[in-house]
């Protein structure tokens, strides 16, 4: 973007405490770790924290397209233990609170309590658990909608139930689904997200330097599936790894590139196939939004099922969600 309005495109970094800074253009021949990001088919993707702006595609305008809608949850649980994810299977996800053994309550979203939303209805206690929440994930392995039951272990393992329902009235529990993947070595690195938008969360691993590797699910290690696919590596990272997420900012279906710098903002790169072959790599889209304060607040969540992925923040102790829907993608 052009920053300083000079006429020419400036760059934005993140610093070593996530803070977004802006180089102005006339300074970048001489400032120090400037590399020419933005360049060749990653789109800026190899850089480390910095993004070239393309101002011909983008502008300051851009930052305010979220739709700031205030308290849309009362919260019903301190944040750490708040999981956003669709237990129902109907598009947008869910307010769900793990406990320590795993056990799972969740309130349905219902349009929740802002923007004339219809607000949260509480399911209850959907399952036991299994033993240790801190080794739970959701994702959607089977990709019929809903999230599905994972224990992620310490190298990368994975044991998934099935969500059919959950222990509900009219829901037919989970089924247990066993060992769907062995592990790459190291569980800490591992998170999961739909590369290739077919519906099915596929299995990554997240370097250091935001490099990602990733392994498609064909169906996982079950009988009747089709093992992962290694698809090696399709980001070269553009950053801390630490401050990298993952959100499908444009509603097509993929998860983007995300860096989350510490007061809230957002830098995207749009997955574009990413940089394998036959993909078309990521495509930079600049600072998407300006942030709200407090990056260790923010979780992404489809919260009106329109495909693309909102912007909320949760208060550490109550978990009283704050609400931006996303307009980037309409
Ligand atoms: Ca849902
Ligand atoms: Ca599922
Ligand atoms: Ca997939
Ligand atoms: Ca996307």
């Amino acid at each position: 973007m052009d920053a300083d309005l000079d006429g020419d495109d400036d760059y934005v970094t993140l610093d070593a405490n996530g803070r977004m800074r802006l180089w102005a253009n006339r300074v970048i021949d001489t400032g120090p770790g400037v590399e020419s990001g933005g360049t060749g088919q990653n789109q800026g993707l190899g850089g480390t924290g910095l993004a070239l702006i393309d101002t011909s595609k983008y502008t300051l305008n851009d930052i305010s397209r979220w739709f700031g809608t205030g308290v849309h949850a009362q919260g019903a649980a301190a944040a750490a233990s708040v999981r956003l994810m669709d237990g129902d299977g109907d598009g947008d996800e869910d307010y769900a609170i793990l406990g320590s053994a795993g056990q799972l309550d969740i309130w349905r979203n219902d349009g929740g309590d802002s923007n004339g939303g219809n607000g949260w209805t509480n399911l209850g206690r959907v399952a036991p658990g299994t033993g240790d929440g801190s080794k739970v994930r959701f994702m959607d392995f089977d990709g019929d909608g809903d999230d599905d039951y994972v224990v992620l272990g310490s190298a990368g393992q994975m044991d998934v139930w099935r969500n059919d329902g959950g222990d509900i009235p009219g829901g037919h529990g989970w089924t247990s689904l066993g060992r769907v993947a062995a592990g790459t070595g190291d569980g800490s690195k591992v998170t999961f997200l739909d590369f290739d938008k077919d519906g099915k969360d596929d299995y990554v691993v997240l370097g250091s330097a935001g490099e990602l590797d990733v392994w498609l699910n064909d169906g996982g290690d079950i009988s009747g599936g089709h093992g992962w696919t290694s698809l090696g590596r399709v980001a070269a990272g553009a950053g801390d790894g630490s401050q990298v997420r993952f959100m499908d900012i444009d509603g097509d279906g993929d998860d983007d590139y995300i860096i989350l710098g510490t007061q809230g903002a957002m830098l995207a790169w749009r997955n574009d196939g990413g940089d394998t072959n036959g993909g078309n790599g990521w495509k930079s889209l600049g600072l998407v939004a300006a942030g709200t304060g407090d990056g260790s607040k923010v979780r992404f969540m489809d919260v009106d099922k329109d495909g693309d992925d909102d912007y909320a923040t949760l208060e550490p102790t109550s978990g009283q969600m704050r609400l931006w829907v996303n307009r980037i993608a309409h």
